[in-house]
């Protein structure tokens, strides 16, 4: 059965594009056109109701949220090892790191970008004051656990928390405060940015940026 990744470039679908080439998984990519609004047409509204990418098509079941479906692919691929066994401690942290990615960074990141939503039009600088103070208190954290446990964030093992957490690293790129700014995690970038799945996602998707 055809898996299909409905995605937009340089988005939340990034981390799940990189671990279907990572995984050397046969896929088709669809790129959606957000300034034509494609992603909040009803085709594609019937896949995921939010309205958002990505979306992965895979043996027929349509999955959303991006961490969810970076943990699947994970699973569905235990020969690449990127994630300790079910029911060790280290998988308790793979769960830990990979929720508060999608808990404490993505909706910060969502505030930034989108400071209209939480408090209106009217308050948009105090909305992105907030969302700038969150990302870089949490940068600050990551940085800080990276530098006592790493090289990764599970330790000496790459897991799918450092596929992740990198793209999400990517986002701050424009903003006041990269996380590149933060040493421990510029090498930390580095090193997972050499590897040529990263290369090969940033091929097809047409991106030249935070090499
Ligand atoms: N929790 C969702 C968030 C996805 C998300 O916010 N995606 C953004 C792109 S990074 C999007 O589709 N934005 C378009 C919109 O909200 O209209 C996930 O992790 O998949």
């Amino acid at each position: 059965m055809r898996t299909t990744l409905y995605g937009s470039v340089s988005t939340a679908s990034l981390v799940v594009h990189w671990l279907l080439i990572e995984l050397g998984i046969e896929h088709e990519l669809v790129l959606l056109d957000f300034d034509k609004r494609e992603h909040k047409a009803a085709p594609y509204l019937a896949l995921n109701p939010a309205g958002v990418v990505p979306t992965l098509m895979i043996d027929g079941q349509a999955l959303t949220e991006a961490a969810a479906i970076a943990l699947y692919l994970a699973d569905r691929h235990p020969e690449a090892g990127l994630l300790p066994a079910p029911g060790t401690p280290a998988r308790g942290e793979a769960y830990r790191w990979m929720f508060w990615c999608a808990n404490t960074l993505q909706p910060a990141y969502r505030a930034w970008f989108y400071p209209h939503e939480a408090a209106g039009e009217a308050n948009v600088a105090a909305t992105q004051a907030m969302a700038r103070q969150r990302l870089e208190a949490a940068w600050q954290q990551m940085a800080a656990h990276l530098q006592t446990q790493g090289p990764y964030v599970l330790g000496e093992a790459p897991s799918v928390v450092d596929f992740m957490l990198v793209m999400l690293m990517r986002w701050s790129r424009n903003m006041p405060t990269p996380t590149d700014s933060l040493p421990v995690l510029k090498i930390y970038a580095q090193r997972m940015k050499a590897r040529p799945s990263f290369a090969e996602t940033y091929r097809r998707e047409g991106i030249t940026d935070w090499l």
